[in-house]
This record gives structure tokens, sequence and C-alpha cells, in this order.
């Protein structure tokens, strides 16, 4: 049975085409908000680290009414990291809504989002974004849309979607260009129409698949995802049915549909919506929810594999302990296997050492993100380089491989290509537009792109465009050059003093202020040339019975560069660490003790594999 009063859509696009923005325009000409009420941009990115870094992170629901019909939108991220959350929300929809940047055209991850999508059949809705933008060239992009859907294998039904064209900023949407419109509605109507209401069964066995997690501090964790069948209700039991057991009598303390952006308290919901549910405890994402007697459980979520890896440890460094509440063996595991509850693309596997853990996941920026949150949350830890995950196929070791493709400045491709090649990466295709600007593209080892965004900023003076796209395994390339500087590594404990700081001008770049706390084996700055160096950074200068003449205040001294988690991340070399507290990011190397380490490099068995086993 169709239930035509429901719609269930997502949004999906690259980074930055602007789907959370066409959200806010939805959600605004909805009635979703009171008259004159303040609005923020981009309401649904409401995580901090969202807000901050400008992207969203995860996908989100809303929902919203149009002519009494409930319009779910689920607004998903563009960063190829959180692909995840994409492949997650489109378990739950009919639909999609492809956002395209009317100057950027289709980009790589347009294209895994389109893939995903049309392998679940879903009608598509085409948005092609940003008309306003002085660069638009709308033809184009909707001609290049049409060949990705022909290059995707889509079916001539799947290609004759509707066109929208959209200033999501000022929440307009038409469908020609000289059409003059001030508002959404065109995109409402053709979302009803286009997109068919959830095929469902009230009658049926109650089906549930939790698709996300949330949590309320007032009642505990929250289940997210849609009533596939049947009908779910506040005074009866159920089964929860995990991956490997199902476990009977089990009652909801609330049942919620969405509005807007808030949960509707509710005793009974019907199939076909977007839901959520509290009060049954050691839930995960994937379980079904079903009847208490003979319950039928949905197929697991399933998304692609992860292609990195990180080591995450127990902070064992000098300074230990000093700012973060929680940094034992015990908290680590415990905050990273919650994790793994709500994000389905991550994976937590312990290792040989109990102080160590191996967090498995779609790229540094997730890493990246998973970090940052704990250590805001107050944890301490380190972590290592990430490294990716090879496998063995055919008796062969083969590594993930990635296509990249770069935007820049004509002259900046020799020294762009030089470096790929460098890091095994190969071109598959140049195109000179005339226009000064060049665009490139790559096959490489996802194992050489560790690190490379920051260089390639600095290369392109941070006028070039990455994007890049997992491409399926290649045979192993053999090593790869890692950072080719060495590091300038604090010989003792102490603190930084203006005056050895200055010393440093010519032996290279300090990443520390004067001032800072240092330890031995503590990185202070990256070398200017290869192999690490022991400083004393903590020297004073001799005092001696003559007056100085005032010559030192007159050297200035160089600005340390500042590095973000990010950048740490990026720097470090298999045998360094990024040591986290809720204060401080400190670069360390594994192994403190300068002396052991001179012993460790000559028998060059030294690297992070080997400190592990
Ligand atoms: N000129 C113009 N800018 C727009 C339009 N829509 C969005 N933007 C801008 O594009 C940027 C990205 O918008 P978002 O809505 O965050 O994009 P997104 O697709 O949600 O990004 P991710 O979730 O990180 O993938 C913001 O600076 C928006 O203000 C538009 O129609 N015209
Ligand atoms: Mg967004």
């Amino acid at each position: 049975m169709r239930k035509d009063s429901i719609r269930n859509i997502a949004i999906i696009a690259h980074v930055d085409h602007g789907k959370t923005t066409l959200v806010d325009g939805l959600l605004k000409q909805s009635g979703t908000f009171k008259k004159h009420q303040n609005i923020e941009d981009r309401i649904m990115d409401s995580m901090d680290l969202e807000k901050e870094r400008g992207i969203t992170i995860t996908a989100k629901n809303t929902a919203v009414f149009y002519n009494d019909i409930k319009i779910n939108i689920l607004d998903t991220p563009g960063h190829a990291d959180f692909g995840g959350e994409v492949e997650r929300s489109l378990n739950l929809v009919d639909g999609a809504l492809l956002l395209v940047d009317a100057s950027e055209g289709p980009l790589p991850q347009t294209r895994f989002v389109l893939k995903k999508a049309l392998n679940k059949d879903l009608p598509i809705i085409l948005v092609i974004n940003k008309i306003d933008r002085t660069d638009a060239r709308i033809g184009e992009v909707l001609d290049e849309v049409y060949d990705l859907f022909i290059d995707l294998g889509a079916s001539e039904n799947q290609i004759e979607f509707p066109v929208i064209y959209t200033d999501a900023k000022k929440g307009i949407g038409k469908s020609k260009l000289d059409d003059n419109v001030d508002n959404l509605t065109l995109l409402f109507k053709t979302i009803i129409n286009t997109i068919p209401g959830p095929e469902v069964n009230d009658d049926h066995t109650p089906q549930f698949l939790i698709t996300s997690l949330d949590y309320d501090s007032y009642v505990g964790q929250i289940a997210v995802g849609r009533l596939n069948n049947g009908v779910l209700d506040m005074n009866k039991s159920y089964t929860l049915c995990k991956k490997k057991e199902n476990i009977k009598n089990q009652k909801f303390s609330a049942l919620y549909t969405f509005q807007g952006l808030k949960k509707i308290l509710i005793d009974k919901v019907d199939s076909g919506d977007i839901i959520a549910f509290a009060g049954i405890e050691n839930i995960s994402i994937g379980d079904t929810i079903s009847d208490n007697e003979s319950p039928i459980p949905l197929p697991r979520i399933k998304v692609d594999e992860p292609t990195v890896s990180m080591l995450f440890y127990v902070n064992d460094s000098p300074f230990s302990g000093m700012d973060g509440k929680f940094l034992t063996t015990r908290h680590l595991s415990e905050r990273l296997n919650k994790e793994i509850l709500s994000n389905v693309s991550l994976q937590v596997i312990n290792t040989e050492k109990p102080n160590i853990f191996e967090v498995r996941g779609r790229g540094e920026l997730q890493m990246a993100i998973l970090i940052e949150t704990m250590r805001r949350e107050g944890y301490e830890f380190m972590v290592s380089k990430p490294q990716v995950i090879t496998k063995t196929e055919n008796r062969k070791k083969v590594e993930p491989m990635e296509k990249v493709f770069l935007d820049i400045p004509e002259e900046k491709v020799g020294i762009i290509t030089e470096k790929l090649s460098e890091r095994k990466g190969k071109m598959t295709n140049l195109q000179n537009h005339g226009t000064g600007r060049v665009n490139l593209e790559f096959s490489i080892p996802s194992r050489g792109l560790i690190g490379f965004r920051s260089q390639f900023m600095t290369d392109t003076q941070g006028a070039g465009i990455m994007n890049k796209l997992f491409d399926g395994f290649g045979e192993w390339f053999g090593p790869i050059p890692q950072r080719n500087s060495g590091a300038l590594v604090s010989d003792r404990k102490g603190k930084a003093t203006t005056y050895a700081s200055l010393g440093m001008a010519d032996r290279g770049e300090l990443f520390i202020k004067v001032g800072t706390e240092v330890y031995e084996g503590m990185i202070i700055g990256e070398r200017n040339r290869e192999g690490d160096l022991n400083v004393n950074i903590t020297k004073e200068k001799k005092l001696t019975n003559m007056r100085a003449s005032g010559s030192d205040n007159t050297v200035p001294l160089r600005l340390e560069k500042q590095m973000s988690l990010d950048q740490c991340i990026e720097f470090i070399a298999e045998d360094e660490l990024v040591e986290i507290t809720p204060e401080f990011i400190r670069l360390r190397k594994m192994e403190l003790n300068q002396t052991k380490r001179a012993l460790l490099k000559k028998k060059e068995k030294y690297s992070g594999k080997i400190v592990l086993k």
C-alpha cells in the first residue's frame, strides 16, 4: 500500500554544493518557524564542529509539511570521508534530490552518491543550485549530469529526471531560468509528484530498522529510523533483533515523530514515517525492532569498507594526566566502542597490546573529527600516522587506490605532477581549458595521498582544488617516500626560552612558543633538512658581568608555525605520535629517550609496526 500522506527524501551532493542551505529554505517556506523568528544559516549543521568547519558531518533528518503531506528530509554530508552517512541515509528514503553546483558541475562525490542512489533504484530530482553565481555555466552542467547518468548505466526511467534551478540562499526554485519566481513552491510540488510515498503495510509485522542513534540527557539513547511496516505502540512489547540474538519483551519509554527540528511525543506510529524511540537499551545501528512473538528482522545496513587505519594509544607521555579527565585504557576503550554504535563506517579493533586500539575509517578528516570530538569531551590519548588498509587478493598484497581530480593554475602543473609522481601517482587525464587553469586527473595509491593536502595547498598557494574518489584496490606499490624533512626534537625537559628559540632560526621552523613546557622526545619543530636533530630549546643565555649591549633585543623572533590537529596528523612520520589533551596538541617521537632512539635507528628496526609487535 502506498502512503500518500508521506514523502521520504534525501538530499545528496558533493561537498559545499548547498544541501544544508536548501534545507533552510524548505524549512522556512513550510511554515516551520514563527514569522520574524530569527533563523541562523545552515540550521541543520547543529554540532559545534559542523558550525566551526562549515561542513555537514552527520546526516540528520527534519520533517516539513506541504499541503498536509509530510516530507521527511535527510540532509547528508558531501565530504567523501562521511560517505557512510549517505549510504545509511539512503535506506530511509524513496527518492533523492541530487544537488549540483551551477559552476562546479558534477564532482567526484556527486558520482559516488548518485551511484548509491541509482543502485537503490531511487527516483531522482536534479537540482542545479547557485544559479546566481557569476561564473555559473548551467547548460554545460546539465549536459555533464546527463553524461554522468549514462556513464553510471542509469536506466531510461532514471534519466528522465525533472530539473529545478535554485538559488538556495534566497530560497528560489524554477523550471526555466527566465521564470520570475521568488519561492521554492515548485520544488515542493516536484517532490510530491516525482517521489512516491512509502510502499508499506500497517497490518504487517512491525519492522523498524535502527538507522541512527541520538542521545538526550533526559531520556537517554534514542534510536531513529523508518518504520518499514506495521504499527508501533507505547503500550506493547517488542523484540530487539541484534546481529546474533533476539531479545524479547522490550518496551519504549517514549515514541516520537518529527516536526521541523522538534521531536513530538506520540503513543502510536504508523508505517512509512521516520520516527524515533527511547527506552530500549543496548541498541546498535542495523538492529531491527519487530514483533514480540514472531519477529522478522530487516537486512542489516551495509556500507563500504574502511580504507584508513590509525592506532589510538593511552597517553604515556611525561605530561599525561595534567589536564585530561579520561585517560585510562578503560576510558579509551569504552569511548571508542561507544562511537561505533552510532558511526557505521568506523571499526575499532583490539591490538595485542591492551593500551593500543586500531580505529578504521574512511579518511583522515573523519579521524580528525573523532579525535577533536573526544578531546573536547575531556579525553587524553595519542594517535599514530594514518595507514591504509591492505588486503590479499589472489595471494598478492593489494592496497586502496584513489582517483584524484585537480583544478590548478597552469603554472603549477609541473610541480604538482612531480610531487604526485614521487607518491606513485600516474596522470590519467589533462585538460587545459585555455583559461589559465588546468584539470588534471591522477590514479594513485591512497597511501600516497596521506599528508598530501597541506603540501598541495602550499604548492598552489591556496589556489588549487583537490577532490578524490576511492577507486578499488591495486597491487602494492612498494615504499613511498615520506616527509623528507626531519624533526627538531627536544633533548630534555624544561621551558622553551627566547634565547634558544632564536638559535633555531637556521635549523628549521618551530611549532612551539617561547615559554612552552617541553619534554625529552617532544617534537618542537620541522628541521630544514633530512634526519632528526636533538636540540636544547631550554638553553638560557649565560649571564656575564658585562651588561649585554642590547643586541639580543634587535634580533626578531620568527613566529612559530601554528599547527592544527589536521596538520599534525598529516605531519607525523611512522615513528612519531600526536599527543592530544583537552588543552594541548603535542607532537612526539614514539621512543622518547634519545639514546634508545639512536640505538633503534642503528639496528634499522625502528618503525611504528615494530614498536607495536
Ligand atoms: N551564491 C550562492 N551560494 C550558495 C547557494 N547555496 C549555498 N551557497 C553557499 O555555499 C556554501 C556551502 O553551503 P552548504 O549548504 O553548507 O553546503 P552543503 O552541500 O550542505 O555542504 P556539506 O554538507 O559540507 O557537503 C555556503 O557558503 C552557502 O552560503 C546559492 O544558491 N548561491
Ligand atoms: Mg551540509
